[in-house]
């Protein structure tokens, strides 16, 4: 099942970003969800398509920051790295999202957003980052978050129960993730139910289109197929065409 919500508003803000205002900056749209729910294989669905540019998450700079794994340090000692690996997500994110790129509409595996809204807000609830760490993020966020092609236009969202996540996450047995425990998972899931299904945490500041991605691969392709139209944004293709 899928479900939609202001999809009406998706085709009015994509006629915004083609026709005023930011006009170059491309139809961005980012795909979000659980750890484990998918958002590579959704990724990797899009990257055929000649119109879309798309971004899968800068992991590889997370595990290598000038030779220092900071994924690695961030979960074997989280009180004393949540605060430096988030800095450089923040930092990585925001370099996604800058990149030029000539394709129309730019698919990027998570944003600044979901960083800042799922990931810090869960380290500052469980004290893992002091009220003045979070406070540095936010100064950094607020500021950054108005430069240009910072924006999303849209929000994928895909939804998994902790579940099925949890148990993808063991399957692929990445080794950083070792330590990882269902509570975890859940308590993350819980905070992007709040932010993009419910919306009472923090500000949803585009259109989200909720995915059902517990489907098994071998079916998942359709569903992603039945949105293609939407998250390719063909309203904005056909104004830039015309
Ligand atoms: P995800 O960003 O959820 O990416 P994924 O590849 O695990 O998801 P999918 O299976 O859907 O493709 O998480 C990557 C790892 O980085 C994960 O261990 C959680 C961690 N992480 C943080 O700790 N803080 C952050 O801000 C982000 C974005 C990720
Ligand atoms: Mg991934």
């Amino acid at each position: 099942m899928i479900k939609v919500k202001n999809i009406k508003n998706i085709s009015k803000m994509a006629h915004a970003v083609f026709s005023g205002g930011d006009t170059l900056r491309p139809f961005t749209v980012a795909v979000e969800g659980n750890v484990g729910s998918g958002k590579t294989t959704f990724l990797e669905h899009f990257n055929k398509n000649d119109n879309v540019a798309v971004f899968a998450e800068p992991i590889d700079m997370w595990r290598n920051c000038d030779g220092y794994n900071l994924l690695e340090l961030m979960y074997n000692d989280p009180k004393k790295w949540s605060f430096t690996f988030q800095s450089y997500v923040q930092l990585t994110m925001l370099r996604q999202h800058q990149k030029k790129i000539k394709e129309p509409v730019k698919l990027m595996e998570r944003s600044l957003y979901s960083a800042r809204y799922c990931f810090v807000e869960k380290m500052s609830r469980d004290n893992l980052m002091p009220g003045a760490s979070v406070a540095v993020i936010d100064e950094w966020f607020k500021y950054i978050t108005t430069l240009d092609h910072t924006k999303v236009d849209l929000f994928v969202y895909l939804r998994t129960s902790p579940e099925v996540a949890y148990e993808r996450i063991l399957k692929r047995n990445r080794s950083e993730e070792k330590t990882v425990a269902y509570q975890y998972i859940k308590s993350l899931h819980d905070i992007h139910e709040d932010w993009l299904y419910h919306k009472t945490l923090h500000k949803c500041t585009a259109p989200v289109i909720v995915l059902n991605a517990d489907l098994d691969r071998s079916v998942i392709e359709e569903e992603y197929e039945k949105f293609e139209p939407h998250i390719l944004n063909k309203t904005a293709l056909e104004l830039k065409m015309a």
